[in-house]
């Protein structure tokens, strides 16, 4: 097979270093965890690590906040530690993808520092400074040069008193975005990349790349009634020049690596089209985007925090849509969970009643479509949402603005709690569940963020290599990809089933092809009939298989 197309039967391993594992004792994970706990991925069959930031950070947002991209931060390890990790995954046939952080920076890296200096700084024009809007006094509420909101809560621009004018920021206050139009920008993170492919690294994940290309004239965005501020997603969202910093980006660092230097863009709000666009290989952009519509249909009219039910049909509808709007060109990158989302079986699963059954047939519907399969850290293991029960016990600035918001506004603090509850990204961020003792196994210090209670049932000690254990199922899963081309390389079809809870669908490479039958509902269903030559290769429940199809029960059937 060609060399240069490995990521396309590849499955990839989210790590969130400050939850995975802490080896030293402070409370925080760590890359010696990381390399201590190598085996885990080994056994479940990973190809590729994807680490969230570990660079020099103020950890505003937990490192997406990047104050020094060629430094480690003291609180995850060394650059030694980081050339062991390369060296260590290297050895067990992994690859590492490093997260590029390059909307943004820290208001603390250096060249915030420096351009925030003076309207004279030569790096003034790095950033996106403007003068408070024409007649309004700078720092008055309103004087903003726009009217956008940012993600965070709050304006998205900050006045500087000392030179009288507002920086940009689409995220906190403390994440400036860089201004892309200036070409020595491009050009400084073109080398920080070219820094870390030295060092071995095997790619890049993109954060919120579909956003660095803004309309230069920062339009005001419309409002809707009774919100504080426009909506600017229509100017910045894949804006005019995204299409071309992708190309260049490719040609100036990308082309020529004698493997395939892995690139996966994360572009919430991102359109099949657009997908499309950034992921042909034609055009030389991406391998693959993550696209958020699955993930967005649980939200309100204003977004997250006013979450309401969707049902399981429409995801599955919303993920067949991208299996045949990218089937002639691009690729998709396929997931459920990441440290920004809720824990898919609490979300769409059923985390009481059915939480095995409901965690494995998930996993089933995603991992046998077309695509690239991202797994979370603690997905593997069916790790659940959080009962929180007290804002003390959140850590994340979204969650944490979003509540002083809310409260400043009226609103009562136990609904707000409870929507954080369902939707808040620090669902995904409490510590990996390594066994049923103390701290999980995760740290022998107080963690940073709580540990959740029911590690007592979940772990991986009780997982691995227990048949019938999530853990063995996703391995299963993973398996497949690897020894079954069809997995990888097969076309995508939807069977059209006459119960929107059962759902099938069918991978053809060449006469062979995987039948996935799965019934996503808490009660038993018609299956789908396979032919009578058809081999079950795999299936979540135990018990005789017959015409009915338990709860959450997929089947996977093999056809020649
Ligand atoms: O979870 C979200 C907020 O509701 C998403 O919109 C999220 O902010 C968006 O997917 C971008 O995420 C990425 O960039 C952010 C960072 O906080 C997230 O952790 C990261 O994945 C800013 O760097």
């Amino acid at each position: 097979r060609d060399p240069h197309s490995w990521w396309r039967t590849s499955v990839v391993y989210q790590i969130y270093p400050r939850s995975f594992a802490d080896s030293n004792g402070d409370g925080v994970g760590d890359l010696r965890g990381i390399i201590e706990h190598l085996d885990h991925l080994v056994d479940l069959g990973i190809d590729v690590v994807w680490l969230s930031p570990i660079y020099a950070s103020p950890h505003a947002d937990n490192g997406y906040d990047i104050s020094d991209y060629r430094a480690i931060d003291p609180v995850f390890g060394t650059l030694d530690d980081f050339d062991e990790l390369v060296e260590a995954l290297h050895l067990r046939g992994m690859r590492l993808v490093m997260d590029l952080v390059v909307n943004h920076t820290s208001d603390e890296h250096p060249w915030f520092v420096e351009s925030a200096s003076g309207p004279d700084s030569p790096k003034r024009d790095w950033y996106w400074w403007r003068p408070p809007r024409a007649g309004r006094i700078g720092g008055s509420p309103g004087a903003e040069p726009n009217n956008w909101g940012s993600f965070f809560s709050g304006p998205a621009w900050t006045y500087d008193e000392a030179s009288g004018e507002y920086y940009l920021h689409l995220f906190a206050r403390k994440q400036p975005d860089l201004n892309w139009e200036n070409r020595e920008v491009r050009a400084a993170v073109h080398d920080v990349m070219r820094w870390w492919i030295d060092r071995g690294v095997d790619g890049f994940r993109m954060d919120v790349i579909n956003l660095i290309s803004k309309h230069p004239d920062l339009p005001d965005g419309p409002v809707r009634s009774g919100g504080a501020y426009g909506d600017g997603f229509p100017h910045y969202n894949c804006g005019p020049r995204l299409h071309e910093f992708l190309q260049e980006m490719h040609e100036h660092v990308l082309e020529g690596h004698p493997s395939h230097l892995l690139t996966i863009g994360e572009m919430p709000g991102v359109t099949i089209d657009q997908a499309r666009l950034a992921t042909d290989p034609a055009r030389r952009e991406l391998d693959m985007v993550f696209q958020f519509e699955h993930v967005s249909l649980d939200h309100g009219p204003t977004g997250k925090w006013e979450p309401t039910r969707t049902s399981i049909d429409r995801v599955f509808d919303t993920l067949v849509e991208w299996q045949e709007g990218l089937a002639a060109a691009g690729w998709n990158g396929l997931y459920w969970n990441n440290h920004d989302q809720p824990r898919v079986v609490s979300r769409f699963g059923n985390d009481r009643e059915h939480w095995h059954a409901s965690a494995t047939a998930l996993a089933t519907v995603l991992h046998m479509q077309r695509g690239t399969p991202f797994v979370y850290q603690g997905e593997e293991l069916g790790m659940t949402n959080m009962p929180f029960s007290d804002m003390a016990e959140l850590r994340d600035i979204e969650s944490l603005n979003h509540i002083a918001e809310a409260v400043a506004r009226g609103a009562e603090l136990d609904g707000v709690l409870a929507a954080i509850r369902w939707s808040g990204r620090d669902n995904a961020r409490t510590p990996m569940q390594w066994t049923h003792g103390p701290h999980a196994g995760f740290t022998t210090a107080e963690p940073w963020i709580g540990v959740n209670p029911n590690h007592d049932r979940i772990n991986a000690h009780d997982q691995r290599g227990v048949p019938g254990s999530v853990f063995e199922h996703y391995r299963a899963l993973i398996a497949l990809r690897r020894t079954d081309r069809v997995v990888s390389d097969g076309t995508f079809a939807r069977l059209t089933t006459t119960d929107p809870l059962v759902v099938a669908f069918e991978r053809r490479l060449g006469d062979e092809s995987l039948l996935v039958v799965a019934n996503l509902s808490d009660v038993p269903r018609h299956a789908v009939e396979a032919p009578a030559d058809a081999v079950l290769v795999l299936r979540n429940v135990l018990g005789p298989v017959t015409n009915l199809l338990a709860p959450w029960e997929a089947r996977v059937h093999r056809i020649r």
